[in-house]
């Protein structure tokens, strides 16, 4: 696998800096009472979301989940459409149908809407892919879930029969430790959730969740694998949920000192630093690309904001069966 550059090791880093103000804007909306929707925070999980879809290619099918947004952004659903959404506006990807973060697909850039029952994302990307694979196109259908989506029936059902059919689909788990105030100790009886996919066949492999180059090389490895008839692969990246589970929840329940110990593994200032070190970058073009995000956020807010909510005669828009 070819080495990243230094002009995509910046594209990484533009990227979790896009998550991380987006993120942090969207949670002083909430705070300002500007805010309407669902507030998940994604701190933390930058590395996951963009190390992982940065390995895809323009024509995979991405199914990302509810803290994936470095991912939408990826492939191209923009801050504003994403702004647009939470606060229900017409602008919104769901056009205002539902001010969160469910259901916000856009097929014409490859992304199925997250679907809010866990861990319901993973059959219907497993469909994806099956479609693809018996088009026999070499593309690669990839999608997220929890460690507490982990348990589900469905996540068994889904990786059995990926393994079954060979199917080209790759699956992120996104082990941050909770699921809502459950420690994974309480709710899986294995240490690493990877130890799951042996029995259904496939390859697995474990990865720090908050180093994101190493999320992108083992999802370049799995999708380079499912694109040429290697099957489904598992990619469990550890990593901390550093906020509660949505923004009312304020994870009492979270011992400080396990947040104070991941803060210090925190992935994009991690990443800054490394960039640094090995001169990849200097601190003005790092600057350079904060500020640029930080331009598109708050664009992407005034944009929502003053952005109009749906007409009430487009209310049956879209719905199959009025
Ligand atoms: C079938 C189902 N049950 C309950 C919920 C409510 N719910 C939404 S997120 C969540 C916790 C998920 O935890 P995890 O899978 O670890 O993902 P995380 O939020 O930590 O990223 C729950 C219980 C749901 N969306 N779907
Ligand atoms: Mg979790």
């Amino acid at each position: 696998m070819a080495a990243l550059t230094s002009e995509q090791k910046l594209e990484l880093f533009y990227w979790m800096v896009l998550t991380r103000t987006f993120d942090e804007g969207m949670v002083n909306l909430w705070k300002q009472g500007r805010g309407l929707g669902g507030t998940f925070s994604e701190r933390g999980h930058e590395a996951v979301s963009v190390g992982s879809a940065y390995a895809l290619a323009p024509e995979d099918i991405i199914a990302p989940m509810h803290r994936d947004i470095g991912a939408y952004f990826l492939r191209g659903l923009t801050p504003r459409r994403v702004f647009g959404n939470l606060l229900g506006k017409a602008t919104g990807v769901s056009g205002g149908r539902d001010a969160n973060i469910h259901g916000m697909g856009d097929l014409s850039l490859g992304i199925v809407g997250y679907i809010s029952h866990i861990p319901m994302s993973m059959p219907i990307t497993l469909g994806v892919a099956m479609t693809l694979k018996l088009r026999n196109e070499a593309r690669v259908a990839m999608t997220y879930v929890g460690d507490g989506g982990s348990s589900a029936g469905l996540w068994h059902e889904t990786l059995n029969m990926a393994g079954l059919y060979n199917a080209p689909y790759v699956l992120i788990v996104e082990n941050n430790q909770y699921a809502y105030s459950t420690h994974v100790s309480d709710s899986i009886p294995i240490e690493n959730i990877a130890d799951r996919a042996a029995g259904y066949n496939m390859p697995s492999v474990i990865v720090d969740g908050n180093d994101v180059e190493a999320v992108y090389h083992a999802t370049c490895d799995a999708v380079e694998r499912a694109r040429h008839g290697g099957g489904p692969s598992l990619i469990e990246a550890k990593t901390m949920r550093m906020m509660g589970h949505a923004i009312h929840d304020g994870a009492e329940y979270v011992p400080r000192e396990l947040l104070a110990e991941w803060e210090k593994k925190d992935p994009v200032a991690r990443y800054e630093s490394k960039l640094l070190a090995e001169k990849a970058a200097d601190l003005d073009e790092l600057d350079e690309i904060r500020q640029r995000a930080a331009i598109e956020i708050e664009d992407a807010i005034e944009f929502a904001e003053a952005s109009p909510y749906p007409q009430p005669e487009t209310v049956e828009d879209g719905i199959f069966a009025p």
